[in-house]
């Protein structure tokens, strides 16, 4: 889907967290959604004001990731450490680890002004409820020290590491990321639950865009009602035998559809470089590691 907001909708482009943002600059993608939520690309924003606007709030700014089994030696540290050179650099940050391991976690040299807490967690026995685990998981947080410190969270993946600034200019009461895959696809051929036993199901006709569930975010507030929503639904669905095709991300898009983000991420906010080079794509910020599925999910 290609084309700038219709002018109507143009007020409602000014953000709170990076001023004015500028739609025209990104003629060749679209910069706004059909319910007026900016569609953040390269050069749409400016990365100074919004860094200055979030100092001056004062944001602490929490980002989670799991790393459970395999998952921690693989991965953490270089998220972490890329993290550390382009994640809300300047900021208050505070990062959550979620992991069945505490010891483990590498020990990374932090900038001042940004900590690290450590979590365990319970080890789930088949990969697809770690990573719908989840969403209980971040639920219980959010409603204890992670909900009292942060004002503003990011939910990652961590089998992806930093390459470009990821700035505040991506806060908003919710977030969610475009799906570097399936962007440029028409509607229906999106990867939505379609079994409508589901309580993630979205029938032919609805869903926006297919969101990525490998980042995420909003206020403690918005995120306390999203994970919610997915831990409860999973919750039924498992009750009744079901699990959506894709786990939690199902689940994540169904409840984005019922209650639109306020802020979309362009694909160059987590981009994965086996798509190769695509022009609207200038700037990739966090980026995929290569899937090793067969290596990993036994
Ligand atoms: C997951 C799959 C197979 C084998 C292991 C794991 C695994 C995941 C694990 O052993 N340890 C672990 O900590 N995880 C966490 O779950 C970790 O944070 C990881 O990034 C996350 C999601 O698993 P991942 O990254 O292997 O799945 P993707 O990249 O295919 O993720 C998309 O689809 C998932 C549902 O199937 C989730 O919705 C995810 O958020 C999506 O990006
Ligand atoms: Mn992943």
């Amino acid at each position: 889907p290609m084309g700038v907001c219709p002018s109507a909708r143009m007020a409602l482009l000014r953000d709170n967290f990076t001023g004015l943002l500028n739609p025209w600059a990104r003629p060749d993608v679209l910069t706004c959604t059909s319910w007026g939520a900016p569609i953040i690309w390269d050069s749409t924003f400016n990365p100074a004001v919004a860094q200055q606007k979030a100092l001056q709030q004062n944001f602490t700014i929490g980002l989670t990731v799991f790393a459970v089994g395999r998952y921690l030696e693989k991965y953490l540290a270089r998220f972490l450490e890329t993290a550390e050179q382009h994640f809300m650099v300047g900021q208050r940050v505070v990062y959550y680890v979620f992991t069945e391991r505490p010891a483990a976690v590498p020990r990374v040299a932090l900038a001042p002004g940004r900590r690290l807490r450590v979590e365990r967690v319970a080890r789930e026995p088949r990969w697809q409820d770690v990573s719908m685990q989840r969403m209980r998981t971040l639920h219980e947080a959010l409603g204890g020290r992670l909900g009292r410190e942060a004002h503003f969270v990011l939910c990652m993946d961590v089998d992806q590491h930093f390459r470009g600034a990821f700035g505040p200019e991506v806060l908003a009461e919710s977030v969610a990321q475009l799906h570097a895959w399936h962007y440029h696809w028409p509607r229906w051929l999106l990867p939505y639950e379609r079994d409508v036993r589901s309580t993630a199901a979205l029938a032919l006709g609805e869903g926006d865009f297919y969101y990525h569930a490998a980042v995420f975010g909003g206020s403690v507030a918005a995120l306390r009602g999203l994970t919610a929503h997915c831990a409860r639904n999973l919750r039924r669905d498992r009750e009744r035998g079901l699990e959506a095709r894709w786990h939690d991300e199902s689940h994540l898009n169904k409840f984005f559809w019922l209650h639109k983000p306020a802020k979309v991420l362009s694909p160059e906010f987590c981009w994965s470089p086996e798509i190769g080079r695509r022009a609207e794509i200038r700037q990739p910020r966090l980026l995929w590691a290569p899937k090793e599925y067969a290596l990993l999910r036994d």
